[in-house]
């Protein structure tokens, strides 16, 4: 079994969180040509997108649905609870992560550059990525730390990755969305797990030079 991934990209650092937290060491490869665009990868994976795993004839995109995969195999710690409505809503959690809050983050990537920027488009996705904060923060578990409670499952890696890039990309964007009492407990309980830490302060770095390289370029 392997993952094709790269270290800067925002959902193969949450991958690579789940596999921490779970405790899985699965190898880690650059796409074939060392770029999603390849032809060579799209031949393996015809979305064009990373992460993706391999698992002989498996192959399998969308990091939720590896991060399942992983857990369905009953290997590691798990990632979800088990009641399945708290095994449901920790899906549906972890979509509002994605396609609410880090759709929000990344379309903001290409502003980043201060000669192409637009401040509508900054503006009204620093609103989307309040409301999208604010969201999440109302369904949070009340007394955490994590997103459903005690243990930090699959939702919460996703978490982790937007807010790392969150708190990157405020400064050169004046942005003004901030998580809420909720989710700054959630960092602070990430911030005392060896697993998580040791993941994000890899990946932190790699985010902070190109948020520097990106917005001190003429483009
Ligand atoms: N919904 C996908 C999104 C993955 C994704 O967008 N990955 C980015 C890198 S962080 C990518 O592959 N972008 C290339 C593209 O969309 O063509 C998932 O959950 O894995």
């Amino acid at each position: 079994m392997h993952i094709f991934q790269l270290p800067m990209s925002l959902y193969s650092v949450k991958l690579r969180l789940a596999l921490r937290l779970k405790g899985l060491s699965i190898e880690l490869r650059d796409p074939p040509g060392g770029s999603y665009r390849s032809d060579a990868y799209r031949e393996i994976n015809p979305a064009g997108t990373i992460p993706a795993l391999i698992d002989g004839d498996l192959m399998l995109t969308e990091t939720d649905s590896i991060i399942e995969y992983l857990e369905d195999r009953g290997e590691g710690e798990a990632l979800f609870p088990a009641d399945i409505r708290q095994r449901a809503r920790m899906r549906m959690l972890s979509r509002w992560v994605d396609l609410r809050l880090e759709a929000a983050i990344r379309s903001l990537f290409g502003q980043v550059a201060p000669a192409g920027r637009r401040p509508e488009v900054v503006t009204s996705a620093d609103s989307r990525i309040g409301a999208s904060l604010s969201l999440i923060e109302g369904a949070m578990d009340q007394t955490g730390p994590f997103i459903l409670g005690v243990k930090p499952g699959m939702a919460d890696c996703g978490l982790a990755a937007c807010l790392l890039w969150l708190d990157a990309i405020t400064p050169p964007l004046a942005l003004t969305a901030r998580p809420g009492p909720r989710m700054i407990r959630t960092l602070a309980a990430m911030a005392e797990d060896p697993r998580l830490m040791t993941e994000l302060e890899a990946y932190r770095p790699l985010v902070a030079a190109w948020v520097q390289r990106t917005a001190a370029s003429g483009t």
